[in-house]
């Protein structure tokens, strides 16, 4: 280990560290405290933090390089990591200390940590996943790589202009990043397009030669994500494109100076931008170059540690597990086998074995219009050799299948990887499934539907490849990081164990509930961060709401499975209650809903612009008298989402049942004592049982119950015709009641709702008021509303990520911790 002595960069007292600040304003940021801006300042932190990561991230690169270890690759498109700085200074115990530097330098330390940009890297549940995983990964020091694309642009920042969505280009790097390490030398060429050529080699094997039409060039940047107070530090690698040639000097001399730089331009679009779309297949030819890109770069790399570990490439499968975060980077199926048979020259069948030995895929979507299948025309004209590869994949395993089933075409059409029927796909689930050991879903029941739906025939050919591993998410951010009342609340009680082994250590709290003084407290904190979103809300919306109100949120992706219209209708049906009489007692409620919709996803841009139109009306109308507020939180991402996951009283988790796959934004309110109003979907199921029934408000259909009414001929306008405040709250809709009487604005809505209703939200209607009676009455008793919030928290243990990534040691990576 070479001895780095510079200790200036290695004290962790206040004074050292403000010193330390001092020296990377002046040496790094190159400015002088009176010249320095506020980014100058947050810079110069961040990089004194940096400093301190330095030593375990240079002796998580040693240990890459060691024999014994198995290191687990996640390739992801998306990770949501959230800001940096606050998480590290808390992974790496210095947040006393450096708020304390920060003080002396006259800063003040949330004003210099909420500088930081967000690196929107992904779009919602899936990408945040991926991040919350890492640092679990970090966290349990497990060697880990994830694997994904450093997009120039992430997701966009979301405005609200006269109630409408509007994207905002995310700039995200305009001012620097201090947390990534660029690794110029670190760079792969990827092929595009072209043709193959095959030919028999010296050796009178037939091999194969892929003529592309252009190449790429991914160069590595590296970010550190450490571990909680365990001195390891694990690799996020994203990828940049560039060009090959940057710079065409010959288009240059003869005067064509755009075409000079062309293929630059050309080369960088593809790490460009992130792909808006949540759970829609846009199936753009550009979305396949980035997973491609990215893939490529993370396999060559993966076997470049694993050679020069002094490994050899046939032993990949015990020196790395690869973990394909849905069917996003599938593409590395086909990729691993042309690396292994063109490139390393091994036969087919070891090559085989040795990628189906390496690779896990996980799911995370029934929905089929999510599910990936690429245009087979797309699909040739950009990775030829791969169509092939993939041709002969499926032959052999076709043939595989009619030995064992003769004669079962059905059976044959349904599990191709090329979907024959009219325009050809290539059917990504179909590939991963079959490429991978192991294929798991994220929650109890989605893993159970899996089974029973998308992926029914493999699991019948081959049940011993499905496992769950249900979700899970961090609480160093979650709670520790994000909920600092609770979180000293917490410690002050049960020790601060339950940072590191939240699943063993939270339990304890079940043993305070009879304390009336910890109950007290435990309000108390709740009304603070009641408070503080308040005093957000009213800067950010302008909109005022009673910290005394029932804070009923809805924050995640605007999508119709999860509902957010039937939250409004319950909102509109409230509202009518009130007119219908003034006078009427009634728990007052503060909604507040959040979330992007995918900019090309009509309804769901519409489903905004009613919530916030009945937001409109609602507010300020004075028979209500802000007994009911209605908020739409604008930019919903994971920098926002500090202020409401601890300031909710109730969640939102209404999803039509067999729809959301597991939902984590369920899981972080209940960490931060919300009760949950929900449906048996996704986790919820698993939530429910783990904090009990009586503590948790349940309603609606159960995912048979949708089956069985949407294949039974689901009559939607039954539902309204009986339902006098559901076709009272549509009919205001339709009315125009919230457009200033154009009743055009949202007849899509309600249209969708009275002719197909394909979310099931009338039929869910009836029972969701009942149940939201249900929740005033019992928030009206507040002793008992604390009581349940408390059990909610105290049995959350197994929501942690550290469970989950103990669940894929175990059942898919085959580590033992
Ligand atoms: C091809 C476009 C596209 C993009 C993203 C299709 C599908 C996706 C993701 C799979 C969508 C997603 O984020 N799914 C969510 O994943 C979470 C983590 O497992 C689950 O908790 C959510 O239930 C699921 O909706």
């Amino acid at each position: 280990m070479d001895t780095i002595q510079t200790d200036f960069r290695l004290g962790n007292d206040p004074k050292e560290l403000q010193q330390a600040i001092l020296d990377n304003l002046y040496y790094v940021q190159g400015k002088s405290t009176r010249l320095a801006t506020k980014n100058d300042w947050y810079m110069a932190v961040a990089y004194t933090v940096r400093d301190r990561m330095m030593k375990h991230w240079i002796n998580s690169l040693h240990k890459l390089s060691s024999k014994e270890i198995k290191i687990v690759g996640y390739l992801s498109a998306e990770f949501l990591v959230g800001p940096h700085l606050d998480n590290a200074m808390l992974n790496l115990g210095m947040q006393e200390n450096m708020s304390k530097a920060m003080v002396n330098l006259g800063l003040d330390p949330q004003e210099v940590i909420h500088q930081e940009e967000e690196p929107g890297l992904g779009n919602g549940g899936l990408g945040r996943l991926a991040a919350c995983f890492v640092d679990s990964l970090s966290t349990l020091n497990i060697p880990a790589i994830g694997y994904g694309i450093r997009y120039e642009f992430g997701i966009f920042d979301q405005q609200i202009r006269d109630g409408e969505q509007v994207e905002i280009t995310d700039k995200w790097i305009r001012y620097g990043n201090p947390w990534e390490i660029i690794r110029p030398e670190l760079h792969y060429i990827v092929k595009f397009g072209g043709h193959t050529e095959s030919f028999t080699d010296h050796q009178g094997h037939y091999s194969v030669k892929w003529i592309p039409d252009y190449e790429i060039k991914g160069v590595a940047y590296d970010t550190a994500i450490p571990g909680y107070k365990n001195n390891a530090v694990n690799l996020l690698r994203l990828w940049k494109s560039e060009a090959v040639e940057s710079f065409n000097f010959k288009e240059f001399n003869e005067g064509n100076y755009s075409g000079a730089v062309d293929q630059k331009t050309f080369a960088e679009t593809i790490s460009k931008v992130l792909y808006p779309n949540d759970e829609l297949d846009a199936g753009k030819r550009l979305r396949l170059s980035q997973q491609y890109f990215f893939v490529s770069c993370s396999l060559r790399n993966a076997i470049t540690i694993q050679l020069e570990r002094g490994l050899s490439i046939r032993d990949l499968p015990n020196g790395f597990s690869l973990q394909l975060n849905d069917t996003h980077p599938s593409i590395a199926i086909a990729e691993m086998m042309r690396l292994l048979v063109d490139e390393h020259h091994i036969t087919w069948s070891d090559a085989w074995e040795i990628t189906q030995k390496i690779f896990g895929y996980t799911n995370h979507t029934l929905l089929p219009e999510a599910l990936e299948k690429w245009s087979l025309p797309l699909f040739s004209s950009l990775l030829p050799r791969h169509l092939e590869i993939i041709y002969e994949i499926n032959k052999r395993f076709l043939d595989d299948i009619k030995s064992k089933y003769p004669g079962n075409e059905q059976l044959i059409s349904r599990i191709s990887i090329i979907d024959e029927a009219g325009e050809k796909y290539i059917r990504m689930a179909n590939l991963a499934t079959i490429g991978s050991h192991t294929v798991n879903g994220v929650s109890r029941l989605h893993s159970e539907l899996l089974k029973q739906s998308v992926l029914a025939d493999f699991y019948a050919l081959h049940p011993e490849k499905f496992v769950n591993v249900t979700n899970g998410v961090t609480p160093r951010r979650w709670v520790k990081l994000y909920n600092p009342a609770l979180a000293t609340l917490l410690t002050s009680r049960i020790g601060d164990g339950w940072v590191a082994n939240y699943e063993t250590e939270i339990t304890k709290l079940e043993s305070c509930i009879e304390d009336v003084e910890f109950r007290k407290t435990w309000k108390e904190i709740k009304k603070q961060n009641k408070k503080e979103l308040a005093d957000l809300i009213h800067l950010r919306t302008n909109i005022v709401i009673d910290p005394d109100s029932l804070y009923d949120v809805q924050v995640k992706r605007i999508h119709e499975y999860k509902r957010q219209h039937l939250n409004l209708l319950h909102i509109i049906a409230l509202y009518n209650r009130i007119k219908k009489d003034p006078s009427k007692k009634i728990v007052s409620r503060s909604f507040i809903f959040g979330g992007k919709a995918a900019p090309g996803y009509f309804l769901a841009k519409l489903i905004i612009r009613l919530i916030n139109a009945v937001a409109k009306l609602v507010n300020e109308d004075p028979d209500v008298a802000g007994r009911i507020k209605v908020v739409f939180f604008p930019d919903f991402n994971v920098k926002n989402s500090e202020w409401l996951y601890r300031a909710a009283d109730l969640s939102e988790q209404i999803s039509t049942a067999g729809k959301e796959a597991s939902g984590t934004g369920n899981m972080k309110f209940s960490m931060n004592g919300a009760l949950t109003i929900g449906t048996l979907d996704g986790a919820n199921v698993e939530i429910l049982q783990e904090v009990g029934e009586e503590n948790f408000f349940l309603f609606g259909l159960d995912a048979a119950q949708v089956s069985s009414l949407q294949s039974g001929g689901y009559q939607p306008g039954h539902f309204y015709q009986n339902n006098q405040e559901l076709k009272w709250a549509i009919d205001m809709i339709d009315a125009g009641h919230f457009s200033n009487g154009d009743r055009h604005l949202f007849k899509p809505i309600v249209d969708s709702l009275l002719n197909s209703d394909p979310y099931l939200v009338l039929a869910d209607f009836s029972s969701y008021i009942d149940c939201q009676e249900k929740v005033s009455a019992l928030y009206a008793d507040q002793d008992q509303w604390t009581r349940k919030s408390i059990l909610n928290v105290a049995r959350m243990g197994r929501f942690s990520s550290d469970r989950s990534i103990r669940d894929y040691c175990k059942k898919v990576w085959g580590i033992k911790l």
